[in-house]
């Protein structure tokens, strides 16, 4: 009796621990072994540290533009980012460039130069609004029901799909094996500036828009490349930040935006008050779901602040186990002679400090993680 009981618990244990093993598999059961690698490396490398990422990192940064090899994180730290952002907007439209004018076929050469030495992937798309065919900022009623089956223009948000599917193929690297992303779609889906986002479509249409746009990948364009990013923009609690959650099968990384928009102390406060308080819900939740934390995009525009990576962002990321949080883009001077950037260049009053957060050991650049940690 005593033996058969000892065995009956021996079959538990393993059999928790297969279901342990399987629930926390990529979203997608046919995922290629890479991007399966890329699941399982980034829920290991989240106990090492936080990698910092960054958008547009390679093709551009304040003053500069297509330099090979240029970097303004690299400037600064002498290594490159571990990840790597890039957007899509505009490849809806059969445009050579994006909507940030980078060239989608540069972008292809950055993923597989990020990818080679061991990058971390991830696309955002701010694809117009296929129903008023205005942009992505135009939050039209109905938009997100117009392009459900059924709806008036699906075949159009079909036809876009296979333009996004037709440059996620073309990802691969020099032995033609699949380069794994990390899918960002609408992202900041609970702010109200986007036609995906916050009042502009029920809880029920963001599912279905989800569930369609990844079977759509999935099963009709047999991409299994990708692992999908949920993303909000900040949040209140956790019932909030799950509104529209669609699954956890068809999900793999859970994140917020969140930029500072206030200076000063009272700022620096409340910027690491919200980040702290909403990245332990976001950690419990993703632990709850087997699922990869990450702060997918953060900024604090021009960081006017000598200090704020060690004196504000550091602490607001410290005591959490997220696998990474990526920068904003370095846009530069704009034609209106504004700047739009998230990271210190060579000069800019930031540059010292975050010198320091960069040489902060859980804090992780390129030369903390290579192709070996992140795809075998
Ligand atoms: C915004 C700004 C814009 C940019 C857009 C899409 O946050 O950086 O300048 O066009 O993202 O990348």
């Amino acid at each position: 009796m005593v033996r058969k009981q000892l065995l009956f618990s021996i079959f538990l244990l393993l059999a928790s621990g297969c279901l342990a093993v399987h629930a926390q598999s990529p979203s997608d059961t046919l995922a290629s072994k890479q991007t399966k690698n890329l699941f399982f490396n980034l829920m290991k490398l989240k106990n090492k540290g936080i990698m910092f990422g960054h958008q547009d990192d390679l093709a551009y940064g304040v003053g500069w533009k297509y330099v090979p090899g240029k970097s303004d994180v690299k400037e600064v730290t002498g290594d490159y980012p571990a990840v790597y952002g890039f957007e899509l907007g505009r490849i809806e439209l059969d445009h050579p460039v994006n909507l940030d004018s980078v060239p989608f076929d540069k972008m292809r050469g950055f993923i597989q130069t990020a990818y080679q030495r061991g990058g971390i992937i991830t696309l955002s798309w701010h694809l117009n609004n296929p129903l008023t065919g205005k942009t992505a900022w135009d939050p039209a009623e109905g938009t997100v029901a117009s392009i459900l089956p059924g709806g008036e223009k699906n075949e159009l948000y079909k036809s876009w799909l296979d333009k996004v599917a037709n440059f996620i193929v073309t990802l691969k690297d020099k032995n033609g094996v699949p380069i794994p992303v990390i899918l960002r779609l609408f992202h900041e889906l609970n702010g109200n500036w986007f036609w995906w986002g916050g009042d502009h479509c029920t809880p029920e249409e963001f599912k279905q828009l989800w569930h369609f746009t990844i079977s759509y990948l999935k099963d009709t364009k047999n991409i299994h490349q990708c692992l999908y990013a949920y993303n909000t923009d900040r949040f209140s609690s956790k019932a909030d930040y799950l509104i529209k959650y669609p699954g956890n099968d068809c999900v793999d990384v859970l994140g917020f935006d969140i930029y500072q928009r206030k200076g000063g102390a009272e700022g620096n406060e409340e910027f690491i008050k919200s980040a702290d308080t909403m990245l332990t819900m976001l950690t419990e939740i993703a632990s709850e779901r087997n699922k990869i934390p990450a702060l997918t995009e953060f900024g604090y525009g021009q960081v006017p602040d000598s200090t704020w990576w060690t004196n504000v962002l550091l602490k607001a990321l410290e005591h959490h186990k997220i696998s990474y949080a990526l920068a904003w883009r370095n846009a530069g001077f704009k034609p209106s002679g504004e700047a739009e950037f998230y990271l210190p260049y060579k000069g800019q009053v930031s540059e010292k400090d975050f010198v320091k957060f960069y040489k902060e050991p859980n804090i992780l650049f390129q030369k903390d993680v290579n192709y070996k940690m992140v795809y075998e």
